[in-house]
């Protein structure tokens, strides 16, 4: 049960919604967009989350939007993980929500939901991350569009009212070789010790993680070390784990200790597999 209660909208444009949110807020209901509920839903169980009205974004044309257009694949934020799946347009974002959750929560989890909720791992965003791609974010201001890089820093960087419609990824990217690790503590289905994903952009290798600090990240530091192929590869490898960012993570999955065992090996298998063949 939510002990809660709350007014649900389900607009049919975008301008709708960020006008009921401007709305809402103005009367004080704390409104918040919402797109599978998953997060909202667990939390308000919990009595960690306080709202006076939901606006749900499914209804929104552009945001359920899935299929290529001017170059571009675009993917509405009310897309499911699951519905991402079964298109088959782009097998890395496919594989990255593949392993978020389990199977009947794919079903609710939507792309911008996974962006912009408030769980550190926000594991569909490293594909999103490695193409550099567009994001149409739109508030009581109008509609704009802005690199993942502004929208996506440690945290989402929305800003208050604004709301995420669209995901555009330059075609070129999606069938270019990567690799997607997801190490977690024991079972299948848990949050990650090390999510991991690398692309093959021509010569050069880019990578993004999750799990590894309390944010998801990819590093220019890192990158560059990595793509050094005059140095060994082990050389490589020690200096990048030396370049993550920020402390890694020690909880209850992994020690730091171990965490960086385990992204030194995956770092290591990934680049071997990169410089040995055209695909891992
Ligand atoms: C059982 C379970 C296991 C999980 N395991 C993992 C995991 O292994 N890895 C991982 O990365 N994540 C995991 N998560 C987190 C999950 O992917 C997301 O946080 C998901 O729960 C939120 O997606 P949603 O569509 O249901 O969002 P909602 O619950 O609807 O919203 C979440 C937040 O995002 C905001 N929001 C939603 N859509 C938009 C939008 N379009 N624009 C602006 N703001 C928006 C909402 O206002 C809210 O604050 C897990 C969640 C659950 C419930």
């Amino acid at each position: 049960m939510i002990p809660i209660d709350f007014d649900y909208y389900r607009p049919d444009t975008v301008a709708e919604a960020t006008k009921l949110y401007h709305d809402l807020a103005a009367a004080e209901k704390r409104p918040l967009y919402y797109g599978g509920g998953t997060e909202i839903i667990t939390m308000a169980r919990a009595y960690n989350l306080d709202t006076g009205a939901v606006i749900d974004i499914k209804g929104i044309p552009a945001c359920s939007e899935l299929g290529f257009a001017a170059g571009k694949l675009a993917i509405g934020a009310g897309v499911t993980l699951t519905r991402i799946s079964e298109a088959k347009l782009w097998s890395f974002l496919a594989k990255a929500g593949g392993r978020i959750a389990d199977h009947t929560t794919q079903g609710k989890i939507t792309l911008g939901g996974n962006i912009c909720g408030t769980i550190i791992y926000h594991e569909a965003l490293l594909p999103l991350l490695l193409t550099d791609c567009e994001v149409v974010v739109a508030g009581e201001k109008g509609e704009r569009r802005v690199s993942i890089h502004k929208v996506f820093d440690q945290r989402p960087r929305l800003e208050k009212g604004e709301m995420v419609v669209q995901f555009l990824v330059e075609e070129e990217f999606l069938d270019l070789p990567y690799v997607h690790v997801k190490r977690t503590k024991s079972e299948k289905i848990d949050y990650p010790l090390v999510s991991f994903a690398a692309l093959k952009n021509k010569d050069e290798v880019r990578v993004a993680f999750s799990g590894v600090c309390a944010f998801p990240f990819r590093s220019a530091d890192i990158e560059r070390i990595i793509n050094e192929k005059g140095t060994a590869l082990e050389e490589r490898v020690r200096r990048a784990v030396r370049s993550v960012p920020a402390p890694l993570l020690n909880d209850v999955s992994g020690s730091s200790g171990y965490r960086e065992f385990v992204l030194a090996n995956t770092l290591q298998n990934t680049l071997t597999a990169f410089e040995g063949k055209e695909s891992a």
